[in-house]
């Protein structure tokens, strides 16, 4: 063992050119790839960012949800420690740790430090997940300043420890168990990752996504920074568990929970076909919107692909049939209305997750799956499992096509209104809005477009911006709740339709190909949102990012879309005042400069109660100048969520929306 250690320590120095040393092409392998790894970190988990740091949890997850899908593990748990690092625990077998005849190292070392290694000794294992960018939990190890194995089995607890990817010593036993499983443990490296510090909401999300992806599993959720928990509003520990023993069902009607359904059956259907497992759940709200939420492996294709296409044509085909044999299409043609394939996913939410052995994942951010066999597995198991629902449910059947029918009359209706508002002003087309006070420079990268709310507040907007590359297009009060109302009627609101004739680009979803809207003449690289820093202006700046999420995600996804954050208060004493943009700021202007309450000492705070309350310059100041300003990037970091909280924030139960504003609220505690 002592050779084997010398072996593994200068496997790792940087003399690769050393002769007389005895490398075999493996072993160099190995030293380049995990060197590689830690020299460009994005190109193996897609950032450096807060992404990429959450993303290695996943993949440590991902290695205990294979052994759950192999079905040797019911229980993963997931730790963020009190210094940031996490642990991630399972109950399956445990990662072997006998010698790998080819590598003459514990097989768990062989896991631990060759990239995608994971499982290639396992032949007869079924393994689906992975991560993203299918890296291995090597790369996570690579990517940690101290990551640390431990493996029950048999009886006995099996320990190696590793910095940045190096084995500090062979595989060793530490102790006697009763358990058994695996225990991952790693402190991500400060000198690779922009931030290291672990958000809950984030791990809870994906936490939650994979229960419901994989009904029967139990994921529990700790936090243990107890200041992190305070903030939150927590007292003590955090904990989350979560379990579905429904899976896509389950998952499905949470998504949906805050609609109206049009029944309260979920259409399901779990199946395997040509050894691809397929599972599906459907419901049918009274929204008019489109909400189809795609998995492969576990990992959510928002680009969607051959699985989703299957599922589409089964869809359309299927209703199709059912409308055709009731006569319900001749009826509609004799009023010269053709349903098209929009009109039979309007009001639908569904959930499609598949299993596919060897995914080809393409597109932009390699999230569309483009194995072409799987568009005839969805489409034949959606197909079977849809005609038996429908012929079993007469009831239900009736109130699905009702629904087809009144979209596609609607959506007739509209397209007459829509030209003949054109038609009467001509200028509607291209025309830019009146309101809208433009920039001078044609280069959409150096725009950005600020949509001010209120007209007094555009008004100091458009005296202190810079002309050059800044835009200011005032609206008034609140627009439309595009949750609520058919998006065609989008077309008929002056405030939505001066946004969109402002952003240049054509939105919602193309009927003739069902593609999101075309980006391609896009006048502002940056769309901010300003609004009061109230519940009125949260409210307003909901609002418009729900516009945004429902009809432009791709502006979202391509990070163009920002709130500005005005300051709360201004601070004053004697000659020096601060700007405060939240009460931590404003209590640290207090601490510093007064006795730390709000009135003693001579210190002055002036409140904003509202943008209309600051001058030109001063909103240049503090909120415009990309010098001083803070912005907030609005992210999707997870669709399925995201359509959740929208669908809750402008649903009509207003108790869950009290509950979020209340955990997320940032405004001053006057407001709350
Ligand atoms: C391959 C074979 C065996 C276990 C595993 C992989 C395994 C890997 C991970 C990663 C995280 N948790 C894990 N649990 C198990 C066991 C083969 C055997 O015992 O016969």
């Amino acid at each position: 063992m002592a050779e084997e250690t010398v072996r593994q320590s200068e496997l790792f120095s940087d003399e690769l050119n050393d002769e007389s040393a005895d490398y075999s092409a493996s072993n160099i392998q190995v030293l380049e790839g995990l060197e590689a790894v830690r020299k460009r970190p994005a190109m193996y988990i897609g950032d450096i960012s807060e992404k990429g740091l959450h993303h290695l949890v996943y993949e440590v997850v991902d290695n205990s949800i294979d052994e759950a899908l192999a079905g040797f593990c019911t229980h993963i748990e997931v730790t963020i420690n009190e210094d940031n690092s996490i642990t991630v625990q399972d109950n399956g077998r445990g990662i072997p740790v006998d010698m790998h005849e080819k590598e003459h190292r514990s097989a768990l070392e062989v896991v631990m430090t060759v990239l995608h290694a994971g499982g290639k000794f396992d032949k007869g294992s079924y393994k689906v997940s992975g991560g993203l960018h299918g890296v291995g939990v090597s790369c996570v190890n690579g990517l940690s300043t101290k990551m640390i194995s431990q493996v029950f089995r048999d009886g006995k607890i099996y320990q190696q420890e590793y910095h940045q990817g190096k084995p500090q010593y062979d595989v060793k036993e530490v102790g006697t168990t009763d358990l058994r499983g695996t225990r991952q443990q790693f402190w991500p490296d400060k000198t690779i990752f922009i931030t290291t510090t672990y958000k809950y909401d984030i791990l809870a999300n994906r936490m939650r996504e994979l229960a419901f992806l994989n009904a029967g599993l139990t994921i529990t959720l700790t936090d243990l920074r107890l200041d992190k928990n305070a903030e939150a509003g927590i007292d003590g520990i955090r904990k989350d568990t979560f379990y579905s023993k429904g899976g896509l069902r389950d998952f499905v009607r949470y998504i949906d929970s805050t609609r109206t359904h049009l029944f309260d059956d979920v259409i399901y259907l779990n199946t395997e076909k040509q050894g691809t497992p397929i599972e599906v759940a459907i419901m049918y709200n009274t929204s008019y919107g489109e909400n189809l939420h795609s998995y492969v492996n576990n990992i959510n294709t928002i680009e969607g692909g051959t699985h989703l296409q299957g599922f589409r044509t089964a869809l359309t085909r299927v209703l199709k049939k059912y409308a055709d044999d009731n006569k319900i299409t001749e009826k509609l043609e004799k009023q010269h209305i053709e349903i098209s394939g929009e009109d039979f996913r309007e009001g639908l939410t569904a959930v499609i997750s598949v299993k596919v052995a060897e995914p080809q994942f393409e597109g932009q951010t390699k999230t569309k799956l483009g194995n072409s066999e799987v568009a005839g597995y969805v489409q034949q198991a959606v197909g079977e499992a849809l005609t038996y629902y429908l012929e079993e449910h007469p009831k239900e059947a009736k109130l699905i096509v009702d629904k087809v029918v009144l979209a596609a009359t609607a959506r007739v209706a509209a397209r007459k209104a829509r030209e003949s508002v054109q038609r009467k002003n001509p200028m509607s087309g291209g025309g830019l809005p009146g309101k809208l006070a433009d920039c001078s420079d044609r280069d959409p990268a150096n725009c950005e477009m600020f949509i001010v709310e209120g007209d007094s507040a555009g008004g100091s907007a458009k005296q202190g911006r810079d002309r050059h590359f800044q835009a200011i297009l005032p609206i008034r009060g609140k627009i439309f709740n595009v949750e609520r109302v058919m998006w065609h009627k989008a077309f008929e609101h002056e405030e939505v339709n001066n946004i969109i004739q402002a952003l240049g680009v054509r939105f919602g979803l193309n009927p003739e190909d069902n593609k999101e809207a075309n980006y391609d003449k896009l006048r502002y690289y940056k769309t901010i949102i300003m609004a009061d820093a109230d519940v009125d202006g949260a409210h307003i700046a909901t609002l418009i990012m729900t516009l945004f999420f429902r009809f432009m995600p791709q502006l979202i996804r391509d990070g163009r879309l920002y709130i500005a954050n005005p300051p709360l208060y201004k601070c004053t004493k004697g000659t020096v005042s601060e700007y405060c943009y939240n009460d931590v700021d404003k209590q640290r202007f207090l601490d510093r400069y007064g006795d730390g309450t709000d009135t003693g000492a001579g210190v002055h705070i002036q409140r904003y109660k509202g943008l209309g309350e600051m001058n030109a310059e001063q909103l240049w100041e503090t909120t415009m100048n990309p010098e001083t300003r803070l912005l907030t990037q609005v992210t999707i970091e997870d669709a399925a969520e995201a359509d959740y909280t929208f669908s809750m924030l402008m649903g009509e139960d207003v108790a869950p929306r009290r509950e979020f504003i209340e955990r997320n609220a940032t405004y001053a505690n006057i407001d709350a």
